[in-house]
Parts: structure tokens; C-alpha cells; sequence
């Protein structure tokens, strides 16, 4: 485990193959679907509006409405992954499905998870998992390996327009493709750069991104929490 902890410090993220239950697996399967059946709107974010219709949803911060995803969300498999990766404390701070459009689905720029929060804070954790197999045709993520010791803080980002979404990165890297079968956990800092491609297949790209930070996160403008700060049950 320690050397799963360093390699973590030392790239930014971690990959775990068949981290989900089949059991848990059809929970967020049909968990997702159930809100898809709602309409589509502009990602619900306060500040940042980061929704674009079919092409990119955002079913955000639902959880308290299925017994089954929150009782995943504060569970075993959670607390294993923040732990290996190093979350003290490990708190609930934020989840939503990201749901690619079939044949029409949008691309995400690069970015640090970190650089939406909109203040200081300490950098938490982002588990991205599968809820159907991601490829390089249906909008897998890529990732820019990152020493998190050696590069610590936010990169300067920009706010495009045309495409609703924060930009972190304008370099020339292409960085690594997180192609991979529907249940693998992609757990990486929200320091980490990373970016998902266009999804041009004739299905829709479904995943579940989950957030963990060490203790709550307080949001200056108000004392509270922002979003969640739900500790694991475990
Ligand atoms: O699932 C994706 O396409 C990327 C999601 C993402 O980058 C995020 O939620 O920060």
C-alpha cells in the first residue's frame, strides 16, 4: 500500500481494474439513468455553468434521494481508495454523473479539479469511475501525470465561452488516455491535470465522479461547507 501512496504522490493518480461490485456497478448504472429521464440543463453549478445540453450533463449532488449510492458513497470500497491515496479524514465533498451524448458528445478542456472550487483550499481527491466502457471513440479522460510534492498548487486557468468549461493547460501533450472497462476507478488529485475527449460513438459515455477532501471544505464567503462534508460510515 505504501508504495501505491508514493506512486500516487509521485503521478497524480492511480488506476484500479474491476474496483465495483457487479451489484454496484448496476446500481450507478440504473441510478444514472433514472436522472437522465429528467431534462437537461446547464450543469446546476453556481458560478460555473459547465453543462451543454445532451452533448455534456452533469446529474449533480442527487445522492441523498438513493439509499443505495450513498450507502456506496460512504462505504468500504470509498475508504480503501481514499486511503491508499491518502485522504486523512476522509469526507464526502461532492459527486456527480458526467454523461457524454451518443455520437454528439462533448470534449472537457484541461483542468485541475481544484481550479473550480473558487478559493483556497486543501487539495482533495477525485474518483472517476466507469459506468461503461471508456475508450478513446467515447470520451475516456486523459491524464497529465503530475509529482504532487514537486508541483503543489493551481495552474492559471481561463474561462471559455464558447465551450462553458475552465482551461488549465495549453501546452502541446496529449497525456494518457484512461481507456478502460466499465467498473475501473481512476482515483487522481485535484491537482492533476486532466482533460476527456469528444464521444463519437452511437452510445451514450457514462461515468460517476466522486470527491473527497480531508475534513470539510469551507467556503470563505459563508463559514460553511461547500457542497458536502459527509464522513465515510466506515
Ligand atoms: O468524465 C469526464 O468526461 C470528465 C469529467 C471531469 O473531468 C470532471 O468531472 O472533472
Amino acid at each position: 500500500m505504501l508504495d501505491q501512496t508514493d506512486a500516487f504522490r509521485r503521478q497524480g493518480y492511480l488506476v484500479f481494474e474491476n474496483a465495483l461490485s457487479p451489484e454496484d456497478l448496476q446500481m450507478l448504472r440504473s441510478t444514472c439513468d433514472t436522472l437522465l429521464e429528467e431534462p437537461a440543463h446547464d450543469g446546476g453549478g453556481n458560478v460555473h455553468k459547465i453543462g451543454l445540453g445532451d452533448a455534456r450533463r452533469f446529474l449533480r449532488h442527487r445522492h441523498a434521494e438513493f439509499p443505495s449510492l450513498e450507502n456506496f458513497l460512504l462505504g468500504k470500497k470509498i475508504a480503501e481508495i481514499t486511503s491508499v491515496c491518502g485522504i486523512e479524514e476522509p469526507m464526502l465533498f461532492n459527486e456527480q454523473f458526467v454523461v457524454k451524448g451518443a455520437g454528439k458528445g462533448a470534449s472537457f478542456a484541461w483542468h485541475q479539479d481544484g481550479a473550480y472550487v473558487g478559493f483556497d483550499h486543501t487539495p482533495y481527491l477525485t474518483i472517476w469511475i466507469a459506468v461503461d466502457d471508456a475508450t478513446e471513440e467515447n470520451g475516456c479522460v486523459y491524464i497529465l501525470p503530475r509529482d504532487l510534492d514537486a508541483e503543489p498548487g493551481l495552474d492559471p486557468h481561463e474561462w471559455q465561452n464558447d465551450s462553458n468549461e475552465l482551461n488549465g493547460y495549453f501546452g502541446t501533450e496529449t497525456g494518457t488516455p484512461m481507456t478502460c472497462k466499465a467498473g475501473t476507478i481512476v482515483a487522481f488529485s485535484s491537482l492533476t491535470l486532466h482533460s476527456s475527449g469528444a464521444n463519437t460513438t452511437d452510445s451514450p459515455r457514462r461515468a460517476f465522479v466522486c470527491q473527497y477532501s480531508s475534513g470539510p471544505i469551507i467556503d470563505p464567503d459563508t463559514n460553511a461547507p461547500k457542497r458536502f462534508a459527509k464522513p465515510l460510515r466506515v
